[in-house]
């Protein structure tokens, strides 16, 4: 690939974001690399975990700004739903998704954060919606997914006035989870990764999957999606297994079974 690092070991994956003289701007050939690495890490079950990283000072800084200018309202409409089918891929990934954001995270670059299950951030990085200081509107997800993780007053707000914001207050609402010093950023991620790796695989990714299908349901509804998630956990030799090494007080690893 050109654009993209990828790294898998001990059941996490690393996928890195490597324009960095572009400051990891999402182009089409960007998306269409990360397109079909997200397709096999989605057939690949032995990845517990994902991270998503940008190379460099930057996460990503949006999509690619020089290859969107001269764009008809047809080419915008294709670039956009080419964005949001790979991110709904990130979104909807068998295992848990931790965007590692090192940098700036603008535009297409906190989108994309926003479609990953964890935030994670270092003290340099930015967030921001910067599109209508550019004559658009965020088109990767951010009128939907932002709102719903941060709420709509402070969506609107990000969006309306084009302010980026800085890690400390994108913890303050909620935008990310933890922030950590630069040089702290990956060892942090990566006990967080391993501790996620360390857990029923299978029931993560159930787990997973009850919160995201019951997210925007009625309660009555929602709670179904965690009764058909539950009792599919007692079909895996793990639910026994695990719960047999509690009772006899034994070590037990899972085994993604
Ligand atoms: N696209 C293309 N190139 C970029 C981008 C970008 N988004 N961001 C940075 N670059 C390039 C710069 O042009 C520059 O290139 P060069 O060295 O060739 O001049 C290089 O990266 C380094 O950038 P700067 O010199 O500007 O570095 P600074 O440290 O001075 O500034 C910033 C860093 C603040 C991040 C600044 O580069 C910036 O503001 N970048 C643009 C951020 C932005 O507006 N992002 C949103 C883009 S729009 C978007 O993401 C919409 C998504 C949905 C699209 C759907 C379409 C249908």
């Amino acid at each position: 690939m050109e654009n993209i690092l990828f790294d898998k070991k001990d059941h996490i994956a690393t996928i890195t974001i490597n324009r960095p003289k572009a400051l990891n701007a999402l182009n089409t050939n960007t998306l269409d690399e990360l397109d079909s690495l997200l397709d096999e890490i989605e057939n690949d079950e032995d990845i517990y975990v994902l991270i998503i990283t940008g190379e460099g000072r930057s996460f990503i800084a949006g999509a690619d700004i020089a290859e969107m200018v001269n764009k008809t309202k047809e080419e915008a409409e294709i670039y956009g739903i080419k964005g949001n089918d790979v991110f709904r891929k990130i979104e909807k990934l068998h295992c848990p998704v931790i965007a590692k954001v090192n940098g700036f995270a603008l535009g297409g670059g906190c989108e994309l954060a926003c479609a990953c299950d964890i935030r994670i951030a270092s003290e340099k990085a930015l967030f921001g919606q910067p599109e209508v200081g550019l004559g658009i509107t965020p088109g990767f997800g951010g009128t939907q997914r932002l709102q719903r993780l941060i709420g709509l007053g402070k969506a609107k707000e990000m969006i309306y006035c084009a302010r980026n914001i800085k890690a400390d207050e994108a913890l303050r609402i909620g935008l990310v989870n933890s922030v950590y010093k630069l040089e702290e950023l990956d060892e942090e991620v990566n006990k967080l990764a391993k501790i996620i790796a360390s857990n029923a695989p299978k029931a993560v990714s159930f787990s997973k999957k009850a919160i995201d299908s019951g997210r925007e349901k009625d309660i009555e509804d929602a709670v179904k999606y965690e009764e058909k998630y539950f009792a599919e956990c007692f079909t895996t030799s793990d639910q026994k297994n695990g719960m047999k090494a509690f009772l006899n007080k034994e070590k037990f690893e899972f085994e993604n079974k």
